[in-house]
């Protein structure tokens, strides 16, 4: 067994970002696909508090949360930094890639599974998150500047796990015209080779739930 493991989740939207981050540091590791309607023991005992993926397992000590594990990564592997080095800046990332997590995603989750008198209300809620973010993409080629940065790995898959919210859901949330600036950083970032040999296509969460009969007031995948 190698140094490094990686537990996952295929389809899920905070995995790729793990395995982005080890292929863009050129660290080998080992990957373990997780079946979240049956949890493995490793997974409880490496994660006992969320139950969640991704963990990562280095050296057989166990980080959990996606975020927290960028930054492990970004501190264990110097080559290729993707977090800024100035403490400001580094802040600055750190607020926007929670703002991702607890408002885009969050805010979407909760439109599609929102009862249908809460529905427009949520929606609303959910597109205001994801147009303070197009104004922070604001025309960047990469949110981490001039390369591929935190930021970029987390707001990853984003654009299509909202393709597959608004399909599960039967919502709208997002057009190109509405959000400009996420759109084309995503035409963008999903050509990069690594990014697009492992990205969570729509089509496909969308199967696997159609698959398991899963859905939007049950449970995240
Ligand atoms: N905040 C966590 C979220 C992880 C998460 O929600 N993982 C989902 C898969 S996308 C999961 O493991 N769900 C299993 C469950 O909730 O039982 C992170 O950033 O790692
Ligand atoms: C759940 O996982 C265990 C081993 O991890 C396996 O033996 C069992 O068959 C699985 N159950 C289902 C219903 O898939």
């Amino acid at each position: 067994m190698g140094e490094v493991q990686v537990i996952g989740a295929s389809l899920s939207l905070f995995c790729c970002r793990i395995e982005w981050a080890l292929k863009l540091k050129g660290i080998e590791y080992e990957y373990i696909e997780e079946d979240l309607r049956n949890k493995s023991s490793i997974l409880l005992q490496y994660n006992p508090v969320h139950k969640k993926v991704p963990v990562l397992v280095h050296k057989g000590k166990p980080v959990a949360e996606s975020l927290v594990i960028l930054e492990y990564i970004d501190e264990t592997w110097k080559q290729n930094p993707i977090l800024p080095a100035d403490p400001y800046e580094k802040s600055v990332v750190r607020f926007w890639s929670r703002f991702v997590d607890e408002k885009c995603v969050v805010g979407a989750w909760a439109a599609c599974c929102a009862q249908e008198h809460e529905k427009e209300e949520a929606i609303k809620s959910a597109q205001e998150s994801l147009g303070i973010l197009d104004k922070q993409i604001e025309s960047k080629k990469f949110l981490g500047g001039e390369k591929l940065g935190f930021l970029d790995l987390v707001v990853g898959s984003l654009p299509n796990w909202l393709e597959f919210i608004e399909e599960l859901g039967g919502i709208k949330l997002v057009d190109p015209e509405k959000f400009p600036s996420l759109h084309a950083w995503a035409q963008n970032f999903f050509e990069i080779p690594i990014i697009k040999e492992r990205i969570p296509m729509a089509k496909d969460l969308i199967n696997y739930c159609k698959t398991y009969g899963l859905e939007p007031n049950k449970k995240q995948v």
